[in-house]
């Protein structure tokens, strides 16, 4: 991982400017003793092991952005280096959201683990409608890579270089790549990732490979083949898109049998999904197989780390996908860190005490930020208590300054401010939340405040 001085004083100077980014207190007016936790990146760094999400570029600001930048130590752009996002039309390249995740990674001392060059999905159409011969394939297959591998050339730790290559019975998937040029696409990309960054790490990637089986066979066999002929490859990513109750229990197994065979291990797109609504048990079921799966990572050294796919439930690619199923990341969708959270802390050496049950806390969130301008938000979640009428107040560090609001009426004094339920929104009940917004201006920095429930 790469961190430098500099990197290191910005992210201290984010961290002073921005700690406890979520405030939240409980009602009794203890502080939650998550808010002041050691962030997941500080533990995992003195392990020696990266902890990083998948990100999205465009939500780099307010809450999501002081999240990510705090608590992870890695990021992989969740679609952002596809091949249909840099370069939609042939010939015409948009880096910017790629770029985004770069910079943003690099001014918070973080790895980026480059997502994806060579996959089967999110081709652009020029790609996929055209009819190439194989000498034609293999051209377009090298430049793409020498152009997108040789922009970020020395920044990327690592490169998910070719993506998704097998079916579920260990045999090649049949693919654009694979039906032009048969499995030695797989080497040709691999090559060519090496000779345009040599410091990249160089990965292959799969999914349903985490335990042993016919399909983490064939990659294992593939991995090995590749190693004896001296085709770069330095890992294998275990993308881990897991479900409740199906952690395989040959996981540990199976990482070490890739170390073993010389290559690195990374756990790159972890998620655990459940059927909705989450409840109670099912988050304390999801937490346990959270830390199962760090433990297993922690016990081979040549595993190299967890990254989450998006690391809250507001940015997770499953309600889309498998609809009815969700909750399956570490922050629930307001950004508060659910037993998964915590389970991770504690995998990595943290003492955590997750907020007592049997109160009600608010939890201050920005979900928008523009130039001196920002909408903030309050959510007051009871659980095991209730509340008939309440008042949030908070102190603002840096001189902003609300506007306006809704669902709550709120006076500022000076830097204090006292937030009263409106007349419809004062009952809270147990298990129950309801949520109030504001506008403000800020300039300089936006620190998050801590919220008292009176
Ligand atoms: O499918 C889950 C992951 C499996 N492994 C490889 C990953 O690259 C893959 O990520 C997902 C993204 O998280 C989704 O966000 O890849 C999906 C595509 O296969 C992404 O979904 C796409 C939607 O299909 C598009 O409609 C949407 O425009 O996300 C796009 C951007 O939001």
């Amino acid at each position: 991982m790469r961190t430098s001085r500099s990197s290191f004083r910005a992210r201290l100077a984010a961290f002073l400017t921005s700690a406890a980014t979520t405030g939240v207190l409980l009602a009794a007016g203890a502080p939650a003793a998550h808010a002041a936790d050691t962030p997941l990146r500080d533990l995992a760094a003195a392990k020696g092991k990266v902890i990083g999400t998948a990100v999205t570029g465009s939500k780099l600001t307010g809450t999501y952005g002081d999240t990510a930048g705090r608590e992870f130590n890695a990021l992989t752009p969740g679609n952002a280096m596809k091949w249909g996002s840099v370069e939609p039309a042939r010939g015409t390249f948009d880096w910017a959201e790629a770029d985004r995740i770069v910079d943003f990674a690099e001014a918070h001392g973080q790895q980026v683990r480059g997502h994806t060059l060579v996959w089967h999905s999110q081709n652009p159409g020029w790609l996929t409608n055209g009819t190439w011969t194989s000498a034609q394939l293999s051209r377009l297959l090298n430049d793409h890579i020498a152009t997108e591998v040789g922009r970020y050339k020395g920044r990327l730790a690592a490169w998910d270089v070719v993506n998704e290559p097998f079916n579920e019975d260990g045999t090649y998937r049949e693919t654009l790549w694979y039906n032009g040029l048969g499995a030695d696409y797989i080497a040709q990309a691999l090559t060519a990732a090496r000779a345009a960054d040599p410091s990249a790490k160089l990965y292959i990637n799969d999914y349903n490979v985490e335990g042993v089986g016919a399909k983490s066979t064939a990659l294992y066999n593939l991995v090995k083949s590749l190693k004896e002929r001296g085709v770069p490859i330095d890992g294998v990513g275990l993308q881990a898109h897991l479900i409740l109750g199906q952690v395989p229990s040959t996981l540990q197994q199976n990482i070490q049998r890739f170390a073993d065979l010389g290559v690195d291990v990374a756990i790159t797109e972890l998620d655990i999904r459940m059927q909705l609504p989450a409840t109670e048990a099912k988050l304390a079921q999801q937490a346990a197989e959270y830390k199962a799966v760090m433990n297993a990572c922690l016990a081979v050294s040549r595993c190299v780390g967890v990254t989450v796919w998006g690391f809250t439930d507001s940015d997770s690619w499953i309600p889309d996908t498998f609809p009815g199923q969700g909750a399956a990341t570490p922050y629930d969708e307001n950004y508060a860190p659910k037993p998964a959270y915590h389970a991770i802390a504690e995998a990595l050496g943290g003492t955590t005490t997750p907020p007592p049950t049997g109160a009600c806390t608010a939890t201050y969130s920005v979900t928008g930020q523009w130039d001196n301008g920002f909408t903030g938000q309050v959510r007051i979640s009871c659980s095991g208590a209730s509340l008939t009428s309440w008042k949030a107040s908070w102190t603002f560090g840096a001189g902003q300054r609300i506007s306006q609001a809704w669902n709550a009426s709120c006076t500022q004094s000076g830097a204090a401010v006292s937030c009263s339920n409106a007349s419809y929104n004062g009952s809270v009940p147990d298990g129950g939340s309801v949520t109030f917004g504001f506008n403000a201006s800020w300039s300089g920095s936006n620190p998050v405040p801590t919220v008292t429930l009176g």
